[in-house]
């Protein structure tokens, strides 16, 4: 038989699915609806491995569930704003939508000429004034209900280039582009109320049973709700006498008490711990908290520690992995249970100004950061929780005790367990008036004000007159000025000649307008709204997005489990919330998919090579062109640095889509990284064209074949509950092993109908072969439209059974034989068993005990 032919046959299905509008999702449909989504490419430059796969995932779910019998929503677009338009307008001159819309232009010929059963109808691109213009007029719903506000924040400011950077464009504290030191500004921001959905957005996870765990417990923590107890303590600025506290090394010079000694009373403070009150031993302050700028007026060592923290990286993350540092104001802290009781006060780098009060007190023996923090400064370290072993006031070691376990060295407490000693100290502060029970959330509002171009502009006009005025909504969209330079730093809009300068909507004076562009987040928080429903008039019609949403299985890089799905799950409430979509919750099934990896090498001096530059001679790898040693690195995420990326583009030309979509569903659980290997691509290839033979093999011979039917049985039902459970690569598995039978069997019409079987079972995952296939064998329609085959469940019973073969008792081989084998049979089948014939050597068993379809036991 001829060999598959996928040039020609991608590219005609290809043809006939566009022309038919095969995959065009009805609305009216009566069908039910299932919506397939993966999280939306951005236009980089070309598809990558990583994308392959993920649109692999999602188009077998989508074509399978087709074939299922449901109208199926499987669109596509672009996540088209953001800044690497923007470094390539400025390192090639090219404007940002001339590259991003030529990047579009050749990764949607990409993705088609994968086969994707994607709905181009609804193609959207975020760039374009017909999406971002409807984000706009919903950015206005959200500012007329008060879920939008505007605050001064502090942003990384880099003086060299003029501009605003995101965080992870600061590295080291230095700009990338200039390394120059960053500063921090305060800008006037815009800001989206999320936290006013904390409560909300926590309690919806316990209902995401079809998310990863583990997604779900990042959301949770991110969200961080932290019950405690909020108080004051009461200053004295009076030095320490020497010993206990006495800081002296390090950034702490001698204790003495602050110059602006006056006016500091108070300090606030936030602890999840109340209960650990006793075993405090110091109160630190954030770098940016007022009592360090008090400290630190007429106190040039004070302001010079304080730089030296705003310095070093302010993340919750870097602060984590600092080294912990301090520096004593010489102000004491008197504790709340006990006049006498003085506890120095130090300014520390791992306090955060905006998290609690950016005061804490330092409970060293059970918080490791309070632990190393007294261990450098030599303060005391109390116990004060036991786990019943240990009661020692005196803590040793330098690993803090976090458990369960009751209160010792307390006074009052002693005895109680953590959370009852909580709630009596929580009592005594709310009773005595010095501190109240309170909630604490990590979560902090949505900061979506980016000084940049390339982005959706905020529809807002600053008058002098009337202050901040929303644009009408018949005046959307603002649309971004096309004619704008990237040869000096900074904004364009803001220093466009024309754009900026408008007329009052209110007032008529001469007012600007707002310069600062959407964070690109908001443009994927609502996308899947507009996939569903996008009429040019407003953002979406109501009815037809609730007859697709919530999206029923969502499919993405674990990379976006944080931000992007909270920022959709926010974005989606708030228009739940304004009455605009009767869907809280927008992706009800969630899967985060591994990585594609390759091998990585390097040359002797570290650089690295690509896998085609490096050969193996013997055990060692050889650089081809140098002819010296290379090493063998690990498999890792491919990369541009690491010069293991393996572009699909070739791999496509040369294989054709199926044996590609095949490879991305094998070998490993979605869930887990795969490794890209030219011998997979190869095995893919080769289990193609073994489908392919088998359909130019389907004869008219009679006969029955029972095994091979019973297999295609449970090849169907396996087949189709693997894939609901996106379990592809053991979908894969199944089909392997219906191959395999198929070709072992004689010719017969069981095999016949096996094999017209297997070309429905393929076609999700090798849709192009499987048309060919379909149309060869005469069918009428596309095998795209067909019904996925249906199954016998009588069929479904296991025909085999694993019988035990024990010997005096103790399990020493196994059988397999039919179902409801008779007692001899068994007998001497286990007589014959290699470890029973070993065991016994020649020995007759006294007694042989059979329990049919379960065991058989030697009594020797
Ligand atoms: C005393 C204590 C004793 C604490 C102990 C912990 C263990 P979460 O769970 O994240 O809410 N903390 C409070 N505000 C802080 C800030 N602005 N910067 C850094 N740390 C801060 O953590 C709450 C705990 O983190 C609080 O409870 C406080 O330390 C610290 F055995 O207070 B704890
Ligand atoms: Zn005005």
């Amino acid at each position: 038989a001829e060999r598959f032919n996928p040039k020609a046959a991608d590219a005609r299905w290809q043809r006939v699915w566009a022309e038919q509008g095969t995959f065009h999702a009805r609305d009216d449909s009566p069908k039910p609806k299932s919506y397939v989504l993966e999280m939306f490419p951005y236009p980089s430059g070309r598809i990558h491995m990583g994308h392959v796969r993920n649109y692999t995932m999602g188009d077998v779910l989508a074509r399978f569930r087709r074939m299922k019998g449901m109208e199926v929503l499987h669109p596509m677009g672009w996540d088209a704003f953001g800044m690497p338009a923007e470094n390539a307008a400025m390192e090639k001159g090219v404007h940002p939508g001339t590259w991003t819309r030529a990047n579009i232009a050749t990764m949607r010929d990409q993705l088609k000429s994968l086969g994707f059963a994607l709905d181009w109808s609804r193609e959207l691109a975020t760039c374009e004034p017909d999406y971002y213009g409807q984000e706009q007029a919903l950015f206005l719903d959200l500012f007329e209900a008060g879920l939008v506000y505007r605050k001064e924040s502090a942003v990384n400011w880099d003086p060299v280039d003029m501009t605003v950077l995101a965080n992870e464009q600061v590295i080291d504290g230095r700009g990338w582009r200039s390394g120059a030191l960053v500063e921090k500004r305060k800008l006037s921001q815009w800001f989206l109320k999320i936290t006013d959905f904390a409560e909300d957005l926590l309690h919806g996870l316990d209902k995401l049973d079809q998310w990863p765990e583990k997604v779900r417990v990042m959301q949770e923590n991110w969200i961080g709700k932290s019950q405690g107890l909020q108080f004051r303590f009461r200053l004295s600025p009076l030095p320490l006498a020497g010993g206990a506290g006495g800081g002296t090394e390090g950034a702490s010079p001698p204790l003495t008490p602050p110059a602006g000694g006056r006016g500091i009373e108070e300090v606030e403070v936030f602890t999840t711990r109340p209960d650990t009150i006793f075993g405090s031993s110091f109160v630190a302050v954030a770098a940016d908290h007022p009592l360090a700028a008090k400290v630190a007026e007429g106190n040039p060592a004070a302001a010079a520690f304080i730089d030296e923290c705003r310095a070093g990286g302010t993340t919750a993350a870097e602060l984590e992995t600092a080294e912990k540092k301090g520096f004593a104001t010489g102000l004491t802290a008197t504790h709340p249970f006990d006049p006498d009781w003085q506890l120095p006060v130090y300014i520390a780098n791992f306090v955060l100004m905006d998290y609690g009060t950016g005061a804490v007190f330092g409970v060293p023996a059970h918080d490791q950061r309070d632990l190393d923090f007294a261990r450098k400064y030599g303060l005391p370290v109390r116990r004060v929780v036991s786990d019943g072993e240990l009661t020692d006031p005196v803590f040793e070691g330098d690993e803090a005790y976090t458990g369960p376990g009751k209160l010792v060295n307390s006074r009052f407490l002693d005895g109680m367990d953590v959370e009852e000693a909580k709630r009596a100290v929580i009592g005594r502060a709310e009773a005595e008036g010095w501190g109240h029970g309170t909630t604490v959330w990590r979560l902090r509002d949505w900061g979506v004000s980016r000084q940049r171009y390339w982005g959706t502009p905020i529809p807002i006009i600053h008058c002098d007159a009337c202050g901040v005025v929303p644009v009408p909504k018949n005046q959307l969209p603002v649309v971004l000025p096309e004619d704008v330079s990237f040869d000096v730093p900074g904004n364009p809009l803001d220093r466009h000649p024309t754009w900026k300068h408008v007329d009052c909507p209110k007032c008529g004076a001469k007012a600007r307008r707002e310069t600062d562009t959407l964070d690109t987040f908001v443009d994927s928080s609502w996308y899947f709204i507009r996939f569903a429903s996008q009429p040019s008039t407003k953002p979406f019609d109501r009815a037809v997005a609730e007859s697709w949403l919530p999206v029923g299985q969502y499919i993405g890089g674990v990379e976006h489990a944080i931000l992007h799905l909270l920022y959709a799950r926010f974005w989606t409430r708030a228009l739940n919330r304004l009455g605009k979509i009767d869907v809280r919750e927008p992706f009800t099934g969630l899967f985060t998919q591994g990585m594609v990896t390759h091998e990585t090498y390097q040359a002797g001096d570290g650089s690295w090579l690509s896998p085609d530059e490096v050969t193996k001679q013997g055990d060692d790898w050889i650089h081809i062109e140098s002819g010296k040693p290379a090493i063998a690195g690990r498999v890792e995420k491919m990369s541009k640095s690491k010069k293991n990326v393996v572009d699909p583009a070739p791999i496509l030309d040369a294989y054709g889509a199926d044996a590609v979509r095949w490879f991305m569903l094998s070998d490993s659980p979605p869930e887990r990284d795969l490794a890209w290997s030219e011998a997979g691509i190869e095995g893919a290839w080769r289990f193609v064209n073994r489908v392919w033979r088998l359909v130019q093999s389907v004869d008219v011979a009679e006969g029955s074949d029972p095994a091979l039917e019973r297999r295609r049985h449970k090849t169907i039902a396996g087949v189709a509950d693997d894939i609901e459970a996106l379990s592809f690569n053991k979908a894969v598995a199944k089909l392997y092993e219906l191959v395999g039978a198929i070709e072992k069997a004689k010719p017969s019409a069981d095999r016949s109908d096996a094999i017209r079987t297997l070309v429905r079972l393929v076609a999700p995952m090798i849709p192009h072969l499987a048309e060919e296939a379909w149309a060869g064998l005469g069918k009428q329609g596309l095998v795209a439209n067909a019904d996925w085959p249906r199954h016998d469940p009588a069929l479904l019973v296991e025909d085999e059974v694993t019988i035990a073969v024990q010997v005096n008792g103790k399990l020493r081989d196994t059988l397999t034989v039919p179902r409801g084998e008779s007692r001899e049979a068994l007998e001497a089948k286990a007589l014959e068993a290699p470890n029973v014939v070993r065991i016994l050597d020649g020995a007759k068993p006294k007694k042989v005990i059979v329990v049919p379809d379960r065991l058989v036991n030697l009594v020797a």
